[in-house]
């Protein structure tokens, strides 16, 4: 989990956080513009570059589906040209009278049947993949949509919440950043670990969607949704709000930064609260640990993380 195989700014990062010891706001810088991993290219035809497990798989079925409607295309397309060229009337003056054939019929509903059962396997098991639960042992983002602007909770971490706005368009063009996909305060994650994502929101129906990320789920007032998530690279990746939510529907952008395990938890450590249960201050102070777990209403996966802190 969160290994780093390129770049080095991470790697320099971690290496400043375990110099800066246990410093409540050390070791954490935000990823550079050259960390931006999944965001629209201009002209682009396809999906974007995915960088999560279900993302590639998702992925490698639509390109294999291409491939055979495309073939299945061709064939059609030769067969008519074959048919209207070949049985001309100046070339086949007398039409055949057959009406059967036995065989062809045969081979004409066994292939296209062969040919879906083969597409269903796949297809139903992305399907119900899609759907799968994430670990006991995930961490827990609650999203929440606002009129217009994202919040990031953290109940496993101590319960704070991170307000997300797009950063001003002169801002982010200065620091090399998309225009309307930047943000000032990222949603920042661990690299290579499941994620519990869950979303509400807090006044009309929003939906959170990271297009490089395959993933995307609403955002319903007074309603919970989650959906399990694993980012494979440290990295920004960019969506948007994918449910017409008012006015400024457009300008709810979303920025995922995903980081090595350590990174993360220094930046953890910057939050107003963050905690990522490897100092123990849960398990010293029990009331505390009562409070922040109810508050958080997370118990299991706070202590479930914390075997993973302690090694490090
Ligand atoms: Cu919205």
């Amino acid at each position: 989990m969160a290994e780093v195989s390129e770049g080095d700014a991470p790697v320099a990062a971690a290496a400043a956080d375990e110099t800066a010891g246990d410093a409540a706001a050390g070791g954490y810088e935000p990823l550079g513009p050259e960390w931006i991993k999944g965001q629209p290219t201009a002209g682009a035809l396809d999906v974007q570059e995915q960088f999560s497990p279900i993302g590639k798989t998702a992925t490698g079925l639509h390109v294999g589906l291409l491939w055979i409607m495309g073939l299945i295309s061709l064939f059609v397309l030769g067969l008519l040209l074959w048919v209207i060229v070949r049985y001309r009337r100046g070339a086949n003056p007398t039409p055949s009278k057959t009406t059967h054939n036995t065989l062809i019929e045969v081979v004409w509903t066994l292939v296209p049947v062969l040919i879906l059962v083969a597409i269903a396997i796949p297809s139903i098991s992305l399907l119900s993949k899609q759907y799968e639960s994430p670990p006991e042992d995930a961490i827990t983002i609650k999203v929440t949509g606002y009129q217009w602007y994202w919040g990031y909770a953290y109940p496993d971490n101590g319960g704070f919440e991170v307000i997300s706005n797009m950063m001003p368009e002169d801002e982010a063009k200065a620091k090399g950043f998309p225009a309307q996909l930047e943000v000032d305060n990222r949603m920042v994650v661990p690299v290579g670990t499941p994620l519990r994502i869950q979303t509400t929101a807090a006044d009309v129906i929003h939906s959170f969607a990271v297009p490089s990320l395959w993933f995307k789920i609403d955002a319903v007032p007074g309603r919970l949704n989650e959906r399990l998530l694993t980012i494979d690279e440290p990295g920004i990746y960019y969506g948007q709000c994918s449910e017409l939510c008012g006015a400024r529907h457009g300008y709810m952008p979303i920025a995922v930064e995903a980081l090595p395990r350590d990174q993360w938890e220094a930046w953890v450590r910057t939050q107003p609260g963050g905690s990522v249960g490897d100092a123990e201050p849960e398990a010293a102070n029990p009331a505390a640990d009562a409070a922040a777990t109810s508050e958080a209403g997370e118990t299991a996966d706070a202590e479930a993380a914390q075997p993973a802190a302690a090694t490090n």
